[in-house]
This record gives structure tokens, sequence and C-alpha cells, in this order.
């Protein structure tokens, strides 16, 4: 992996930079971010991060994300970054001030990225986090806050290292990460552990709302304004829960479909070995990855799941499944 040497002189030349990361932001976006900030600021540099939504628990062991910006733009910046998101509206409301700097960077590590900052470094590696390792070894050094947050980014987007986007590099690099001194088990406890009463309803009615289909190749989870607003969880509380029907023996593609804002609907799709997902996703102008990919459709949530759930049953079948 080769960094790109004009991003590194963007970095080191800018006074106040802001760093946006993506919608219902996961471990990646936010420890890429808060490497990224760790490294900044040691350089001597004033910098913000700015999140549509506010990250979920999980994340505030990670330093900075307690002071990461969910409200109104400040302006003033010299250089906006833009981490782990493949296109600008994946920045949520900051998509009409991303470019109103002249300098923008994009640090990425999704196929689909539509090449929206005017310097982009994409690098088809399991997580943003291993991207920026790289940077923040060849401009700085690491310490025990950065190496927890490039952990937390590099093993939430490997699902803890479970997932078949893990090979020896993460673990390399998560060892020497490690080796740093972060609280290991605390971290593993809050990125993969911890949850809250309101995570746990959403997940009894993501769970009850599932419906399989071409024998049970595909699944869906289904959750309303009303399951989130019942159950008092946010939009981040649904981060990971599609993993739990691609679990299931039989099934290839997993969805969880979720009211975002009124008549549009996130759906996040999870494969387990073949079906090519984010192709999937790109047909209703969404995104990602093979394994793991996202995209948005309008409408009501009976003709947003038939989209959703006929598109996958074609990919399942093209796949010979
Ligand atoms: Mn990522």
């Amino acid at each position: 992996m080769e960094i790109n040497k004009d991003i590194v002189k963007q970095l080191q030349e800018s006074n106040k930079v802001a760093i946006f990361v993506h919608i219902n932001p996961d471990g990646d976006c936010v420890g890429s971010a808060s490497a990224l900030k760790q490294m900044l600021v040691s350089m001597g540099k004033t910098v913000d991060i700015y999140s549509d939504t506010q990250p979920s628990e999980n994340y505030r062991f990670i330093k900075h994300v307690d002071e990461i910006k969910s409200d109104a733009y400040e302006g003033g910046y010299d250089l906006h970054v833009a981490v782990d998101c493949a296109d600008l509206k994946r920045t949520g409301k900051y998509s009409g001030v991303f470019n109103k700097v002249d300098k923008t960077i994009c640090l990425d590590h999704h196929k689909t990225n539509d090449g929206f900052a005017k310097l982009t470094h994409i690098e088809i590696v399991s997580s943003a986090a291993l991207l920026i390792y790289q940077y923040i070894k060849a401009m700085s050094e690491l310490n025990a806050d950065i190496a927890a947050a490039l952990y937390a980014g590099l093993s939430s987007d490997t699902g803890c290292f479970l997932h078949s986007n893990t090979t020896s590099l993460e673990h390399k690099v998560a060892a020497e990460l490690i080796d740093y001194g972060f609280d290991l088990d605390y971290a593993n406890r809050m990125l993969f552990k911890y949850t809250t009463m309101a995570k746990f309803e959403l997940t009894k009615r993501a769970l009850s709302s599932t419906e399989f289909f071409a024998n049970g190749k595909v699944g869906i989870f289904k959750l309303t304004r009303k399951d989130l607003e019942e159950t008092n969880a946010n939009i981040s509380d649904t981060t990971g829960l599609v993993n739990e029907i691609t679990n299931v023996n039989c099934c290839e593609v997993g969805i969880i479909i979720y009211e975002q804002e009124r008549g549009l609907f996130r759906c996040s799709l999870r494969s387990k070995s073949c079906v090519d997902v984010s192709a999937i996703a790109d047909q209703f102008g969404g995104g990602g990855h093979e394994r793991a990919a996202g995209c948005n459709i309008f409408g009501c949530l009976k003709t947003a799941k038939n989209k959703i759930v006929s598109a996958c049953i074609k990919e399942v079948h093209k796949a010979g499944l």
C-alpha cells in the first residue's frame, strides 16, 4: 500500500481541518476519524469531527468521540476530509458543505467510491482504519490512544476478525496496535459485547419481524419508526443486527430495512459466501463491499421491502444457489 504524497502535503499544510464520517457511524469511521484527529492535533492543527448522527455509546471509549459535532457546520476550515464515505450523500446533512472549501480529501476503502473529493485515496482493504494507519505511520507516531482508535476500526469492519475479509494482515496490524498498551479487554467489551436495554428491545423486535424467502436463502429484518421510538433506540442501534440473519445455516443474504426518515428506508445488506451485495445496493444508488453494502429506497415499507427482497432473490438465483 502506497500513500498519496499530495494527500500528505495537504494534511501537513492545513491549519483547521474538518473530518466527516458517514451517517449511522460505525466503529471504522469513528475510529478512523479519531485516529486522524489525534495525529493532526499532535501536529498543532485545530480539528473538528462532524457526524450527521451521534455515534452509539459503544464507541465512547475512543478518544475525541465525545467531542463529535452533529449540529450546524461551523466553517472556517481550510481542509475537509471524509473518511469511510463512498459518496457525498453518506455525509448526510453535511453533503452540501463538504465541497465548499478548496481542499477536500477522501480516505476510503469502498470500491464503489465515486471520487467526490478533489483528492481521493481508495484502498480496497478491510477497513478505512487500515488505510489511515499507513498515513499515521508515515507522518507521525502511534500511541496507545491512536492504537485503540485504529483497533476499533480494524476490528469493527472485520466483525472482530470473523468476516471473510480478515487476513493475516489484520491480525499482524492488530498485534502491533495492541502492543501500544491500550486496554484491549475493555475495547473488545465495548465494541462487541456492550449493549443497552434499548438496543436489546430493538433486537427483540427485529428478530420477531424476520421473514425468509427463496427457501431461507434471503432473510430480512424490518424496523419501523414506531419500533425505534417505542424502544427508545437510536438508528445506530441497528448496526450489526443484520449479521444475526446470515448466521442461519441456509441463509446467504441478510437484509435489515428501517425507516431512517419518513418515507426513506435504509437497507443494510450482508452476504455469507458468494453473492456480491454491493452490486445489489448499486441498483438502488447505494454501494459498499461484496459482503456488506447498503442503499436507500424511498416509498413505504411494503414496496421498499419488496424491491430489495426481489433484487436479492434474483442475485441469489444468478449465483446458482
Ligand atoms: Mn468501513
